[in-house]
């Protein structure tokens, strides 16, 4: 829950992040054995990090426990998890709290009535893949364990807000807005307790007082608040408004944007005016340092995708860090935030699997619930090249699409699809966004305009072409330094003729609005990637992994400033 703002005026919070013990379990006995009581002697290691730090656990996959005793003052505690990949079973001075799948999303527990002292947190982290796993063991991603992102201690007092979920409607010429939000309390004494609710946002405040009774949930629901003359959240312009919600014992900020995107006559308008989308795929990962993905890169991965011209970025393939999308809210750039449901690993079976899909949906929920505030996020994305010519795909697309429309407040949602020709879900995208690696893995530069034509045509016989295309992937590989005449593979050249090519045609085809090039940096990918990946990286990043830019950035830089110049003209 690391986030770039105080969140919490009153409440004591301690970050568990630094050194905690941590033991290998290859031969998964640790259950049997009951190391949450005691884990037998292991070594030292970060939070937050990833295993494969450690130069023997470099390629493990399976369970790790890692413990952590502190000091906590008495009372009631709120223990969350930034992520831990993948799965994840915490104990607490040895009971156990719960179990959490996915791991990319944050997750929390709450305990009551603790003594001041030490105490302990236990967890076995697990990252191995079966039938069921999201994502499935073939990815093009490398395969990290561990708890990824940071651990806090909350001690709640009084009456304690969990959160607040905020909505809005605009009025229709958007210089207003009603605002509603959905609060929910914990009472962490053990009497009934009244308290005043008061909600403010920008200048405007809303309070009533309510009763809870001993050790309970409420859910309060705050609606009709109107705000004038508002400013909003725009392209370039993270005008944002600071919530304030307090009960007698704590105060919670957050930090919301006001603004409106759809998709009207085969254009995304966002706040009224036509959006032409610039963009790119990132992975949060760092060539040492895998998810552990510290702030002052991510700082520096911003600065170098805005110099290049985007006001998008598709958070590939998961759920990014909240710190990241903050900064994305601030700085007014769209962002794209998806679930790791990377298709090309799902065979048709998997996708049918009921504990697949209820995973996947949980996967949603989660994403909704934790990161729904941010203003920034203008799409949900519900998977990734899955088999969206099969019936399996199918009802998956079917039922994520109206769980994410019904739920997910004013946002398009989208998938990516790889099957252009004989995608039979795109009914359920907001926008058909096409994944094609044309003058790469096949065809040559000159594939790209008949893919288009004949995509064109089955859109219009499907009757979907009131809806706009975005290019969500295309890109080609090149090593970095490796330079030769532009018709070699591999070369910096090849690449900064293709993204130069494919930008160019994109960005002047009827009904394409947008492209977002695979991808932003080179990352590492898994050992099952086989021979098309050179180093073991995904090699098609515009810039390396280390963030030297290759010419295609350059290239790219070129095109959005023509675009950006051509459109302002
Ligand atoms: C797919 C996938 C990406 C990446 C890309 C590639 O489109 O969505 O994650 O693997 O292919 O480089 O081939």
């Amino acid at each position: 829950m690391g986030r770039i703002f105080d969140r919490f005026a009153k409440r004591t919070i301690k970050c568990l992040d630094g050194v905690w013990k941590m033991r290998v379990d290859s031969e998964n006995v640790g259950i049997n054995e009951k190391w949450y009581e005691s884990m037998p002697e292991g070594r030292n290691t970060s939070v937050p990090s990833v295993w494969a730090t450690h130069k023997d656990l470099f390629t493990y996959e399976g369970a790790v426990w890692y413990e952590k005793d502190f000091y906590f003052d008495g009372g009631c505690l709120f223990l969350s998890f930034g992520a831990v990949m993948t799965e994840a079973d915490v104990w607490f001075d040895g009971n156990y709290l719960g179990n959490h799948y996915g791991g990319f999303c944050e997750f929390d527990f709450k305990i009551d009535d603790l003594t001041a002292g030490f105490h302990k947190i236990t967890v076995r982290v697990d990252n191995h893949f079966d039938a069921y796993s999201i994502p499935q063991a073939h990815v093009d991603w490398y395969h990290h364990g561990g708890i990824i992102r940071s651990v806090y201690a909350h001690k709640l007092d009084g009456v304690a807000i969990i959160s607040n979920k905020f909505d809005y409607a605009l009025s229709q010429d958007l210089s207003s807005a009603d605002c509603s939000f959905e609060i929910e309390l914990y009472n962490t004494k053990d009497n009934a307790t009244e308290t005043a609710i008061t909600v403010k946002i920008g200048e405007t405040a809303y309070s009533e007082r309510v009763t809870i009774n001993a050790r309970e949930y409420k859910q309060v629901s705050v609606s009709g608040i109107k705000l004038e003359n508002i400013k909003l959240w725009d392209i370039g312009k993270g005008n944002l408004y600071t919530v304030t919600t307090s009960t007698d014992d704590d105060v919670l900020y957050d930090r919301v944007g006001f603004r409106r995107i759809e998709v009207k006559d085969n254009k995304i308008l966002l706040n009224g005016n036509e959006v032409e989308i610039m963009g790119v795929n990132r992975h949060e990962e760092h060539p040492e340092l895998g998810f552990a993905f510290p702030h002052s890169l991510m700082d520096r991965d911003i600065a170098l995708i805005t110099e290049m011209g985007c006001n998008f970025i598709r958070g590939s393939h998961y759920p990014n860090t909240h710190e990241f999308i903050d900064m994305l809210d601030e700085r007014g750039i769209m962002f794209w935030s998806e679930i790791p449901i990377w298709g090309c690993g799902f065979s048709e079976q998997a996708l049918g699997e009921q504990k697949v899909v209820h995973r996947g949906l949980e996967m949603h929920r989660e994403m909704l619930k934790y990161y729904y505030n941010h203003a920034s996020i203008v799409m949900w994305g519900m998977h990734n090249e899955i088999l969206a010519n099969t019936k399996a795909g199918y009802d998956m697309s079917k039922l994520y699409y109206e769980f994410l429309k019904t739920n997910g407040g004013n946002r398009l949602v989208v998938y990516a699809s790889h099957i252009p020709s004989s995608d039979i879900s795109l009914e359920f995208t907001d926008v058909i966004c096409l994944n094609q690696y044309l003058g790469w893995y096949i065809g040559d530069l000159n594939s790209w305009q008949g893919m288009l034509d004949r995509f064109s045509a089955r859109q219009k016989e499907l009757g979907l072409d009131d809806k706009p295309i975005i290019m969500s992937e295309f890109g080609a590989a090149a090593i970095y330094g490796c330079h030769d005449d532009d018709d070699f593979l591999w070369t910096e050249e090849y690449q900064a003729k293709l993204i130069s090519h494919c930008l160019e045609l994109f960005h002047s085809y009827p009904n394409v609005i947008g492209s977002l090039i695979w991808q932003f940096a080179d990352a590492r990918t898994s050992k099952e990637s086989g021979i098309s990946r050179a180093r073991r990286f995904n090699n098609k990043g515009l810039v390396n992994e280390y963030r030297k830019p290759k010419l295609a950035y350059f290239a790219a830089q070129k095109c959005f400033k023509k675009f950006a110049d051509k459109k302002s003209e």
